[in-house]
């Protein structure tokens, strides 16, 4: 079975699914597409399935002509992409760079989207791209994971491989997907009936250097067999594939990727607090090691941490840990410092304003920039939101301008962006600029408002 299904994948001969039609799953399923698979896209979301099959993109990093050219709705552009064999730079040895591309050009696939799992039953593939969230806890919420393995076991079949995407703690594929696919037909045998893999998602919204293409991608596999059917799957739409030993190996590269990321950034906030303490300036001191050649990399200070991924996937590892009776502490630690910096920003502006003569309460602060970081309008765990959230209660009058976000609700919180910069800045006691969105004009910002909080170090 292992050698049928390696073929009919390196014969671009296969049906492949892809569950969870967001900012991960559905450049995947363009890509597998424009490698040639015939994919169908699941999604519980009636719209999204209707937008695809419209040929109608709501993901920016895929536009509705890219998309429209894999859902037949348009004719293959002259250049489908590249399926060369470009190794990135610095690819770790234990690499995979993917064969040559096949000598015919690749008749594009076709891409169809469904809300109907029963599609799984004549499907040779099928990757999990769903979202794995914080519940209200703080506790990891693996609940879509559960119920797209619940769907794929009703449909499991032999010559299945299966690859979880989603980040999640260690053991997940081996602890809660595998024994429930295995719970409907024990006759089937992992590793000779079907295939199940763990590979982390790495995409980075809005980026236009590393795409779901060419950013080198882990793959591990619950068997050898599992591992080699995995990559022959992913090895039509992906440049470069790591192999690792386990799907426990690979679940924690990813968090430690992003545990990394979260660490360092609380690093800087509190280089920020010890600067302050000793009256240095943080950027200066950080600007100034980041000059080292080797052996450094630069974070900076910032309103907090926003963003779907590093504030919550650190917490699935040091979940995991406490299942474990071990205390992640680096990862409580950098929490901890991370989600107290806008109190430490409206603290700022508290002062700032005394020194004018000057109370928050009363005063009309506007917040620049309320995404998680610069040029998106993703707004999930955005640290601005608690900073107007803490500054209307001590009493400022809070208005917000993003270019990217003309109006948002959020826990209770509604709210319009003004729509004249120009005239706003002249006209509050106090900018906070919350998010350096590159559109912003910081030389007419310094010049027209009285105050300016900078909590990205622009101005
Ligand atoms: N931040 C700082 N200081 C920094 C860097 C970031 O305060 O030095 C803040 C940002 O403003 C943001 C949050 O931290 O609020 C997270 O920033 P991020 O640059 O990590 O952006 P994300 O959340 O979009 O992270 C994604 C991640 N991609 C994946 O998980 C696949 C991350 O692994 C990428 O490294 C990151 O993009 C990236 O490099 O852009």
């Amino acid at each position: 079975m292992k050698e049928l299904m390696i073929t009919k994948f390196e014969q671009r001969d296969a049906h492949v699914a892809v569950i969870g039609l967001g900012y991960v799953g559905l450049p995947l399923a363009v890509q597998f597409a424009q490698a040639g698979y015939r994919v169908t896209g699941i999604d519980l979301d009636q719209r999204k399935v209707e937008a695809i099959n419209r040929g109608e993109s709501y993901i920016g990093d895929i536009s509705s002509e890219t998309l429209a050219a894999v859902t037949g709705q348009r004719a293959a552009s002259s250049h489908a992409t590249s399926n060369g064999s470009t190794a990135s730079a610095g690819t770790p040895t234990a690499a995979i760079t993917q064969a040559a591309a096949p000598t015919t050009q690749t008749q594009a696939g076709i891409l169809r989207a469904t809300a109907d799992y029963s599609v799984l039953a004549e499907c040779d593939a099928v990757s999990i791209c769903v979202p794995t969230p914080l519940n209200k806890t703080g506790d990891p919420d693996i609940s879509y994971i559960y119920s797209a393995t619940e769907q794929i076991a009703q449909y499991l079949h032999r010559g299945m491989a299966i690859v979880l995407e989603s980040t999640t703690y260690p053991g997940t594929t081996t602890e809660v997907v595998l024994p429930r696919l295995l719970e409907n037909d024990r006759a089937l045998q992992i590793g000779k009936d079907f295939f199940l893999a763990f590979s982390p998602e790495r995409v980075d919204p809005g980026r236009t250097d590393w795409l779901t293409h060419n950013t080198p991608k882990v793959i591990g596999g619950v068997t050898p067999e599992c591992l080699a059917v995995a990559i022959a799957y992913y090895s039509a739409a992906i440049e470069t594939l790591v192999p690792v030993s386990s799907p426990n190996a690979a679940e924690m590269v990813k968090l430690f990727e992003n545990t990394f990321r979260s660490v360092n950034i609380g690093l800087a906030n509190e280089m920020l607090l010890m600067c302050d303490k000793l009256g240095l300036d943080a950027w200066e001191v950080i600007d100034a090691a980041a000059t080292k050649p080797f052996g450094f990399m630069r974070f900076t200070p910032g309103p907090g941490l926003g963003g779907h991924c590093i504030p919550i996937d650190p917490h699935y590892l040091s979940w995991k840990l406490r299942t474990l009776a071990y205390n992640a502490r680096f990862i409580e630690l950098a929490s901890e410092i991370n989600t107290e910096m806008p109190r430490y920003w409206v603290q700022q502006v508290q002062d700032a304003l005394n020194d004018a003569g000057r109370a928050v309460k009363g005063s009309r602060i506007l917040v620049l920039g309320v995404a998680y970081k610069k040029n998106v309008n993703d707004m999930r765990e955005s640290p601005a939101l608690d900073i107007i959230h803490l500054l209307e209660e001590k009493g400022g009058h809070v208005y917000y301008h993003d270019p990217h976000v003309p109006s948002f609700q959020h826990e209770g919180m509604e709210m319009v962006s003004v729509t004249d910069l120009h005239v706003a800045l002249s006209m509050v006691d106090c900018v906070v600029v919350a998010t350096d969105h590159d559109v912003y004009d910081w030389d007419e910002i310094r010049h027209k408002a009285a105050l300016v909080v900078d909590t990205r170090h622009v101005i």
